[in-house]
């Protein structure tokens, strides 16, 4: 069995800007990943960034972990499952070892001829999608808005942070007083804005995501207590028994599962499982990934414990062309799954080559 690993650094310019509360990102820098073996080509796209904003692991962190770790776990194609268990004793780098478990689930389910959203197991056949928004200008909310739910999603989130929330969600609340609104907050408050956090309440969000600290359940417990607006909380939960251990606390009553942040899509199951046993709700976010990250999330998305709509926008919210040949579209506030095996996506390669900063082999 030869078996072959490269990479490509790819670099697309976002047609918008994305704005959090930790900063502004204007392009996605990636790392793409693609294993033949067999006649089969699987990929899949590390979710790190170039900064160390979302969590502690970037590009080069993950390019390290892959190159002088995790490859080496994977001469002989374990399972995913196989794979995570291999690597349990390296601690952390969830988003490298999910860019290995990914790459593995792709290559499994092509060689069983089977497309991945029904390879992880009951499946709906359809994701239901909702918008992230980032922080824009005052006069472009509005109609950012208005397009979004002309084009049929099923939710609105808006990213707020420390300051700017009540402009926001007022703004938004006032045009669009019965949309389905959520709001992001990446991190951006403490226990001590207690009040400030109380004030949202009013504006009858679906949820507020991540509040607090990237790493805290334990004040999310607290803050919940004092709010009627359901906790969603997308950086603090990075491992399933992370999950359980916030449910078991009542810190939370969503989870937004990125299959990256979770160290790949058998933790991402194993998480919408514990959401489910304990009456909470679980939906797919997104890390701006091109279509390779993104048919792995839409894929997982279709899965029947996810109850709510992910940050699953087809690729032309994002890009003004893709490295994908097929890209999703929307209809009716859903996408469909692709059904070829695998992620289902054709990669185009020349593109891919010619929007590479870098590419190279790893050597298993
Ligand atoms: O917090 O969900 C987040 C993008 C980059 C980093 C963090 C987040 C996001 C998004 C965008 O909200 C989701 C997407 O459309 O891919
Ligand atoms: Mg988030």
């Amino acid at each position: 069995m030869t078996l072959k690993l490269s990479y490509n650094l790819v670099k697309l310019p976002l047609l918008t800007p994305f704005t959090t509360s930790f900063g502004t990102q204007v392009d996605r820098v990636a790392y793409v990943f693609t294993l033949e073996s067999d006649g089969i080509t699987a990929y899949s796209e590390s979710t790190t960034d170039v900064d160390p904003f979302y969590s502690y692991e970037d590009n080069i962190t993950a390019m390290h972990l892959i190159r002088d770790y995790l490859s080496k776990e994977i001469s002989d194609l374990p399972t995913p499952q196989a794979f995570m268990e291999r690597v349990e004793h390296i601690k952390g780098h969830n988003m490298a070892k999910a860019t290995v478990e990914m790459l593995l689930w792709d290559y499994h389910s092509k060689s069983s001829g089977i497309s991945l959203h029904k390879y992880l197991g009951k499946s709906k056949g359809y994701a239901d999608v909702g918008i992230s928004i980032g922080m824009l200008e005052e006069d472009k909310l509005v109609p950012t808005i208005m397009n979004a739910v002309n084009k049929g999603y099923k939710r609105i989130k808006l990213k707020i942070s420390k300051g700017k929330e009540t402009k926001i969600l007022s703004t938004a609340r006032l045009s669009f007083p019965d949309i389905t609104l959520s709001a992001d907050a990446n991190c951006d408050y403490r226990l001590e804005d207690i009040e400030t956090l109380q004030s949202i309440d009013q504006y009858n969000l679906a949820y507020l995501e991540q509040p607090l600290g990237h790493d805290d359940i334990i004040d999310h417990a607290s803050l919940r207590q004092t709010l009627s607006t359901p906790i969603c909380l997308d950086e603090a939960v990075t491992s399933p028994d992370l999950a359980r251990e916030a449910f078991q606390i009542d810190a939370v009553d969503i989870v937004n599962i990125k299959p990256g942040r979770v160290g790949g899509l058998y933790n991402s199951l194993k998480i919408a499982e514990i959401v489910q046993n304990y009456g909470g709700h679980a939906w797919v976010g997104g890390m701006l990934e091109t279509g390779i990250g993104r048919a792995f999330n839409i894929a997982l998305a279709s899965n029947h414990l996810i109850d709510m709509p992910g940050d699953t926008s087809p690729n032309e919210k994002y890009f003004s062309k893709d490295i994908v040949r097929n890209v999703f579209k929307m209809d009716k506030g859903t996408i469909a799954p692709f059904e070829s095996p695998g992620i289902g996506v054709v990669v185009d390669t020349e593109y891919l080559a010619m929007m590479s900063i870098e590419s190279g082999e790893i050597p298993i």
